[in-house]
């Protein structure tokens, strides 16, 4: 696992953590409303923000080819690239949905690009911080399909279709993917069930987190981890509008409403 250490220290600032967008699904039009609300979002956030984590499934497809980068997104993107003129550190993790983003947004606006797990410590608290998909107990149709998106060979074949062809078949898989059908009954609290809870304890029972941070659940989550240590699933921004804060003392789930 991947450990970087990130020293924030917070005055009257707060550390902000959303996941899930899945811009670009499922169609267009409706993807376009969830992106002026996320931009809604983060102006709302803009003044007091001392650091911004997207954890995840920001796009709900993206490749990034030698020479060209998906259509799309320009107010999305436009919206980062501002709050990176404000010197607003952002931080990007990839998710099983955009697993492919390489270092355009790095060298274009100075963004990290986090594929594992991380380690953040602020005002004396350790975060563990990931999309979480593949990680923990269970998963295992996606650990498999994992290991072939990752595949250095399909990704090289993947590369050279043409991009009309390869983002035209990658949206259809994607469109299979449950952010965009998403079930009332997927959205039940699954007990001991909740790989992600149980990867928290697991980690807990080795090295101490105060706060697991995790997405692709796609489910908002607050959940004790042991007797010192608290599970956040951030949701997501199709039906639940939801991220966490960090105000230095607590971390708190809330509902974007505006
Ligand atoms: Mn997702």
């Amino acid at each position: 696992m991947q450990a970087i250490e990130l020293n924030i220290s917070l005055s009257d600032k707060k550390i902000y953590f959303a996941s899930d967008f899945h811009l670009g699904a499922p169609n267009s039009n409706e993807s376009k409303i969830r992106e002026q609300r996320i931009i809604r979002w983060l102006d709302s956030i803009a003044n007091d923000a001392a650091a911004i984590f997207l954890v995840g499934d920001i796009f709900d497809f993206w490749f990034e080819y030698q020479e060209v980068i998906p259509k799309g997104f320009i107010p999305f993107i436009s919206k980062i690239s501002q709050l990176r003129d404000l010197e607003i550190p952002i931080y990007f993790f990839t998710g099983n949905h955009d697993l492919w983003m390489k270092d355009y947004f790095t060298k274009e606006l100075g963004i990290p690009v986090f594929h594992e797990p991380i380690q953040l410590i602020s005002e004396g608290k350790s975060f563990l911080i990931g999309h979480g998909d593949g990680l923990g107990p269970g998963d295992n149709s996606y650990k498999r399909l994992k290991k072939l998106f990752t595949n250095p060979f399909a990704k090289w074949l993947f590369r050279w279709f043409h991009p009309d062809l390869g983002i035209k078949l990658a949206k259809a898989w994607s469109s299979h993917s449950r952010i965009t059908n998403i079930q009332k009954d997927e959205n039940r609290f699954l007990g001991n069930d909740e790989w992600l809870w149980a990867y928290a304890k697991t980690i807990e029972s080795t090295t101490h987190y105060d706060y697991y941070v995790f997405g692709h659940r796609h489910l908002p989550l607050e959940l004790q981890v042991g007797s010192a240590a608290t599970y956040f699933n951030l949701g997501e921004w199709v039906t639940q509008n939801t991220f966490l804060q960090f105000d230095g003392e607590r971390a708190e789930l809330i509902e974007f409403k505006k």
